[in-house]
């Protein structure tokens, strides 16, 4: 047998549901390293709510600097129904996000055969996009403040950032991704309305794709963009957005394709000075945490994407083909999918096809 690569994974499965999917995504991780020559270090974080309700705040001083030497991060989802969500979002995932410069979010959308769309004319194979969602900036670079504050003439300012640097290199990014799929860019803004920010991402835009004289571009303003990937899902390919509107979309692209339980993402720092991190795209889902009974299939689809970002090409594609097997199957989905299967009922079935 060959030299074993080895690699350190931070996990912070966090709040809800997230300490459900985690462990199943990195049992999937040993069981693949296992098959595919490699072995991974685990460092679990109990950073999230509960960290917030002993200590009041949802991770240490020093945390980023805990995370910073690891290969990659594994996390759960973030959010509690006693804490407002921005002080979960803010207080973890998005400093996580910006502090490691994971400027691109990559969140893959595949209608699989054996599941159902809730577009009638839809079935498996018919929509495979990527939305690459803008990671450190735009509308939640949190700049801004109250005056007032709570007092009934109270104002609020929330300033959206857009750098030329911010824009250019995540839309290289989706270029460049397209380039290895089908050859088709397709972005969204709202520079009709938005017309600074906006028309300076419309602008870049056009400067890069003259760049790649193969892909073809379309532009669309995110009204038509929302109603599109309703209309014509199939017509995607990688779509380039900003941080809220890459947000809303790649909700919408995960319904299209069944399910936000199947929807993995990764954020990316693509020049891999800091470890990129790995999540579903679902959040901690408080109605159904503790139950046993959510889809793990999005954390596990993620730790796959995990696997490719390692360099474990082969064992990347295993995972997703496992899934899509398992999906093809049908015997084994959760509640999400029409079924009535397990948490670790769809993890063991998954295992057991890589
Ligand atoms: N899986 C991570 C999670 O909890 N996501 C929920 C969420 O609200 N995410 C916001 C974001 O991705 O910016």
């Amino acid at each position: 047998m060959g030299l074993m690569a080895k690699f350190s994974i931070a996990v912070i499965a966090g709040d809800g549901v997230g300490v459900e999917v985690t462990p199943a995504a990195r049992r999937v991780l040993e069981h693949t390293g296992a098959k595919f020559g490699a072995e991974f270090a685990f460092a679990e974080y109990d950073w999230g709510a509960e960290y917030y309700f002993n200590h009041g705040r949802m991770m240490p001083v020093g945390a980023l600097d805990l995370l910073r030497p690891a290969d990659a991060i594994l996390l759960g989802a973030v959010g509690h129904p006693d804490i407002p969500d921005h002080v979960t979002l803010n207080g973890l995932l998005l400093p996580i996000r910006r502090a490691f410069d994971q400027f691109a979010n990559v969140r893959p959308a595949v209608l699989y055969p054996g599941v159902e769309s809730p577009l009638a004319r839809y079935k498996g194979g018919d929509i495979d996009m990527v939305v690459v969602r803008e990671n450190t900036e735009g509308e939640y670079a949190q700049i801004g403040g109250f005056l007032y504050h709570t007092q009934p003439e109270e104002v609020a300012i929330q300033t959206a950032v857009f750098t030329r640097r911010g824009i250019e290199r995540v839309v290289r990014f989706a270029f460049d991704l397209a380039m290895t799929r089908r050859k088709r860019v397709t972005s969204v803004t709202k520079s009709n309305a938005q017309g600074f920010g906006m028309v300076l991402w419309d602008r870049t835009f056009q400067a890069v794709a003259s760049e790649y004289p193969r892909v073809e571009t379309e532009s669309l303003l995110v009204d038509a963009a929302a109603m599109n990937f309703v209309r014509r899902p199939h017509t995607f390919d990688v779509v380039v957005g900003s941080n809220l509107f890459g947000d809303i979309l790649s909700d919408v692209s995960a319904i299209v394709t069944g399910s936000i339980g199947l929807a993995p993402s990764a954020n990316l720092d693509p020049t891999r000075r800091h470890p990129s991190m790995f999540e579903p795209v679902h959040g901690s889902a408080p109605d159904i945490a503790g139950r046993g009974v959510v889809n793990p299939m999005a954390a596990i689809l993620s730790a796959g994407m995990m696997l490719d970002h390692l360099g474990l090409k082969e064992g990347g594609k295993s995972v997703e083909r496992a899934v899509a097997a398992v999906l093809a199957d049908g015997t084994v989905r959760t509640a999400d999918l029409g079924g009535a299967s397990r948490t670790s009922e769809v993890t063991d079935a998954v295992l057991a096809r890589i």
